[in-house]
């Protein structure tokens, strides 16, 4: 298990579901230009559960990151966190709002990184989180979790809400492409991993769209001079 480096880079979000598909688009953007991961999301992990995750992180030298968005106590947290990681995933998505007992929890496995949400992507992701996130992002700094997630789709939230984390904590931020956020303003705005699912997998030419997203948030991070 690697874990994630802070970027500058694409996590490339894989939510076919099937094992097929997700393999084909691994072994494609393992042969891009530029900084990589994937991402394994609840319809791929549907397909096989544990076994899906063992066969992505196995079949891949990218690392791999469980997006299970766990929201749940912290034992039962735990066992999902732990059967994704023990099956090689490099880290494991929890939310932010369920509490620090259960980010505690997920961390204390000490098996791969906690990636914390703060604030969503999509439009109801504005209806309920407000100052909500400032408190989430505190929280996670305070954990000091390896990494959150903040929304490309409102790029100064991003930038507002990395003042309350920590210098090494890494932000991915998805939201690019299909859901309207452009390539590279998260990076212009202090995040390090653009999440990018639709817009590569289901291209026409997976491997044109991804090197053209690294090249937009490298050509972005250089603009804005950000660390
Ligand atoms: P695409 N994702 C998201 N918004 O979109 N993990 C969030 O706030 C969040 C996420 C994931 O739209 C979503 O589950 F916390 O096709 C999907 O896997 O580019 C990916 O990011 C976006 O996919």
């Amino acid at each position: 298990m690697s874990r994630l480096t802070k970027g500058i880079g694409v996590m490339v979000a894989l939510d076919m579901p099937d094992i097929e598909s997700a393999l084909h688009i691994c072994d494609i953007i393992e042969h891009a230009t530029g900084k990589f991961c994937v991402k394994v999301g609840r319809p791929l992990e549907m397909v096989g559960g544990e076994s899906t995750i063992r066969e992505i992180c196995e079949s891949t030298r990218l690392p791999v990151i469980y997006d299970g968005k766990i929201a749940d106590v912290p034992h039962v947290a735990t066992a999902i966190a732990r059967a994704a990681l023990g099956a090689g995933a490099a880290g494991v998505i929890v939310h932010g709002f369920c509490g620090s007992d259960v980010l505690r929890a997920a961390m204390e496995l000490s098996m791969g990184d906690v990636i914390c949400v703060v604030e969503m992507s999509h439009p109801g992701g504005q209806e309920f989180y407000g100052g909500a996130s400032e408190e989430l992002a505190k929280m996670a700094g305070e954990l000091d979790v390896d990494g959150v997630v903040l929304p490309a789709t409102h790029p100064e939230r991003i930038r507002t809400l990395s003042n309350h984390l920590p210098e090494h904590t890494y932000i991915i931020s998805p939201g690019v492409g299909a859901q309207g956020g452009t390539a590279g303003m998260a990076i212009a705005n202090g995040a390090h991993w653009e999440v990018v699912g639709r817009a590569i997998t289901l291209s026409d030419d997976p491997l044109s769209s991804a090197e053209g997203h690294y090249k937009a948030c490298i050509a972005a991070h250089r603009n804005a001079g950000v660390p």
